[in-house]
């Protein structure tokens, strides 16, 4: 009774996983599609400062501990309860730290505009591939939409923004990483549930956020990064790879390619 309670359980099993079908791709931003944080957002952050009249500066060691928070309006936030607690201000700090970030913004979009900053290895190739396979794609981000079209706009084109089913960001949700809203309301428009979907994240606050949502989830990891815990994640490498650049394994299921192809992402996710 037992050995047929056993051999039913381990037919279905199997029949589950041969069932299961990667449907999506949700990427995430910041440095997963692109390493915009040190060379975009950072400088984009000090010219603001700046354009007020401030004297903060964020250099890259500061920047590194203030990525601890997510969303840039926060992040402001985060800098003056924890490392500037003696900034004095008279006036309504909420208003401020909107108009700074609003400065931000517009600096931020001028970089990329200028062509400040490219894809990562890997990033384009694969998201062809997904296309011509017939894998769908979304974007989960904490930043701002304007920065996220202004990115696509610069390194792919105009054209691109129409590859993606559904573009989720900033404070579309009142929750940001590593809450899981984000992944959940994306997962919602596109009409998918978690398991038909895999992300790419960059960040231990962005595993939290798409396993939060059961989200299988693939790391490529950077250099704010490569210290995260990325608990829950199936395979962390280092980058997608390209034909004369082969991406490296860090840790989780082996990926025994050299690069990120649709057929490893299927596998990886069949094996989630
Ligand atoms: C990264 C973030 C963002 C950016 C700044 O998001 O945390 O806050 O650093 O962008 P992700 P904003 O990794 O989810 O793409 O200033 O527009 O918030
Ligand atoms: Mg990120």
């Amino acid at each position: 009774m037992c050995k047929k309670f056993v051999t039913i359980l381990a037919y279905f099993l199997l029949i589950k996983r041969v069932m299961k079908q990667l449907k999506a791709v949700i990427f995430d931003v910041d440095g997963t599609l692109a390493e915009t944080e040190r060379d975009g957002h950072r400088v984009a952050f000090n010219r603001a400062f700046s354009d007020a009249g401030l004297d903060w500066d964020w250099d890259e060691d500061l920047y590194g501990q203030l990525l601890a928070v997510t969303g840039g309006k926060e992040r402001i936030q985060y800098f003056l309860s924890h490392f500037y607690t003696d900034f004095d201000y008279d006036g309504d700090i909420d208003a401020l730290i909107a108009e700074l970030h609003a400065a931000k913004t517009k600096h931020y979009v001028a970089l990329l505009e200028s062509k400040a900053i490219g894809l990562r290895p890997g990033v384009s190739r694969l998201m062809a591939e997904l296309r011509s396979s017939g894998v769908r794609l979304a974007i989960a981000t904490t930043t701002t939409p304007a920065n996220v079209i202004a990115l696509i706009k610069s390194t792919l084109g105009e054209h691109a923004l129409e590859w993606f089913d559904y573009i989720a960001a900033g404070d579309v949700v009142p929750a940001k990483k590593p809450a899981s809203d984000i992944f959940e309301h994306c997962l919602q428009e596109i009409g998918l549930s978690a398991d038909d979907c895999l992300a790419l994240e960059d960040s231990a606050n962005g595993v939290l956020a798409s396993c939060g949502a059961n989200i299988p989830t693939v790391v490529t990891l950077n250099n704010y990064t490569r210290d995260d815990d990325f608990t829950g994640a199936i395979s962390v490498i280092t980058h997608l790879g390209e034909a004369n650049l082969p991406c490296e394994y860090i840790s989780g299921e082996p990926i025994n390619a050299p690069l990120i192809t649709v057929d490893v992402l299927k596998r990886l996710h069949a094996h989630a």
